[in-house]
């Protein structure tokens, strides 16, 4: 049977069992991920980048999810309680937090296969017919019953979805696959310094998006496999996609949009200048990234919070946000925000002036300061008068850490050793 129709549809949903790899540090965003993993790092002014893929989940009628944490989790863990019970409304549908806990043996997760092997138990308990393993460190919308269907109908052990990308910004970033006529991945090199381009195509080659589909079963038994081997450093890109190509049935899915053929959206965020320059995407008037669609939506955990309030100073003419997101709990008092992103409780005061920045949550930004392209972590007080993103080398001088393209990051701990020196 093909499945194309609702029906059918639905139900591979209801037989998929999805785990989120989350246990990544994400060390390109370096003082970011200092006390997070990357998919608990906040992205768009109110979400963290885990509620991408586990909204996508939901808006496609996987009810079974589990996370596998492991680098500094903590952040993440209080965020997928607080943000997630709603998935618990009905008695078959979870997410749950699969930590690495030395199930197996002595070790953490080693790769990203280990930590779906020490969790196969749990995994096979729920027995569901498919397997989706998601990479936590996204930003897209993704319907993953159109995967799951073409998995079937080509009668595929595993499935890997790519998107088309540059040579340049795969190489050494992404696995890179070969495909015959029929989609059949025939080559994956993962993290190649030289990636295969497509046929004619230059300068273009096909990425992994590190999101896979596999037949239970099948599953299990290459994890087996893959764990006896002790040559391998047990990782789905390093080690078991290239094993198992030439003797199985793996296809590439590529993810496009079914009505227009294009491309849809879909961030890596993984560099601090990504990361910006995703969020500063999000100011435009019409970005790409919708996140005000409500046939698809973002779901994430916000505080109760009062709404955000603006006072406007008549005499110094200010007191205003444009261009920009404003998450609840913010005052903006007299001070100017422009083309910038700020989340839940975010203060501002008098003078100060914010421009193509990114202010996380519980942030205070003191008076006569300047901000222009700053990434400003959760809770810092940026004392009165601080200019920050004007002068690199007073930046750096001052702790902080400055991009080649000259994004400023901050954090409290930055601060905190600015106050010590000074
Ligand atoms: P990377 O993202 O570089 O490449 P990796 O660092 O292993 O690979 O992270 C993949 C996912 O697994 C991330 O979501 C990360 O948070 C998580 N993760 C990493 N180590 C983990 C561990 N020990 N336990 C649990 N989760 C862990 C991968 C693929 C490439 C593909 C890119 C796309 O290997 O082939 O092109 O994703 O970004
Ligand atoms: P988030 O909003 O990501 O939860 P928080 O500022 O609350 O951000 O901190 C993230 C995590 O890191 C929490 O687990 C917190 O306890 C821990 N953390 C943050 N800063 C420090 C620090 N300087 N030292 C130790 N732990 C920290």
């Amino acid at each position: 049977m093909r499945h194309n129709n609702h029906n059918s549809l639905s139900h591979l949903a209801q037989d998929t069992y999805a785990v989120i790899l989350a246990g990544g540090r994400g060390s390109r965003l370096f003082e970011l991920t200092n006390w997070r993993a990357k998919p608990a790092v906040y992205f768009g002014g109110n979400f963290r980048i885990i509620d991408f893929p586990l909204s996508n989940c939901l808006n496609s009628g996987i009810s079974r999810v589990g996370v596998a944490t492991q680098y500094k989790s903590h952040s993440l863990i209080r965020h997928i309680n607080r943000g997630w019970g709603h998935f618990k409304s009905r008695t078959s549908e979870f997410v749950e937090i699969l930590p690495a806990s030395q199930r197996h043996n002595e070790d953490w997760y080693q790769g990203t296969a280990d930590a779906v092997y020490q969790n196969l138990d749990i995994i096979r308990s729920q027995q569901p017919e498919h397997i989706l393993i998601l990479s936590g460190d996204h930003v897209y919308r993704m319907d993953y019953r159109t995967l799951l269907a073409q998995h079937v109908n080509s009668k595929a052990e595993m499935t890997v979805c790519c998107i088309e990308t540059s040579v340049e910004e795969a190489t050494g970033n992404f696995g890179v696959m070969t495909v015959d006529a029929d989609n059949r991945v025939i080559a994956f090199n993962e993290k190649p310094a030289v990636p295969n381009e497509i046929p004619g195509k230059p300068g273009r080659c096909l990425a992994s998006m590190g999101n896979y589909v596999f037949n239970t079963k099948f599953l299990f038994e290459q994890l087996k496999k893959d764990h006896k081997n002790e040559s391998s450093s047990h990782d789905f890109g390093h080690d078991l996609i290239p094993s198992i190509i030439d003797e199985c049935d793996v296809f590439a899915f590529s993810f496009k949009d079914p009505n227009t053929n294009l491309q849809p959206y879909w961030r890596d965020v993984g560099t601090l200048d990504s990361f910006w320059e995703a969020n500063m995407e999000l100011v435009e008037p019409t970005p790409q990234l919708d996140l005000y669609d409500t046939s698809s939506p973002i779901y994430t955990y916000q505080e109760q919070l009062p709404p955000a309030k603006f006072i406007f100073d008549n005499e110094i003419r200010r007191g205003t946000a444009l261009d920009s997101t404003v998450a609840s709990g913010c005052i903006i008092s007299g001070a100017t925000i422009c083309k910038s992103l700020l989340y839940s409780s975010v203060h501002a005061h008098s003078y100060s002036y914010i421009e193509y920045s990114v202010l996380m949550r519980g942030s205070d930004v003191g008076e006569h300061c300047q901000l222009r392209r700053v990434i400003v972590d959760t809770k810092c007080f940026i004392p009165a008068g601080l200019s920050i993103g004007y002068d690199r080398e007073k930046d750096i001088a001052n702790g902080f850490r400055v991009t080649e393209k000259g994004i400023t990051l901050v954090t409290k701990d930055m601060l905190a050793a600015l106050a010590q020196k000074q």
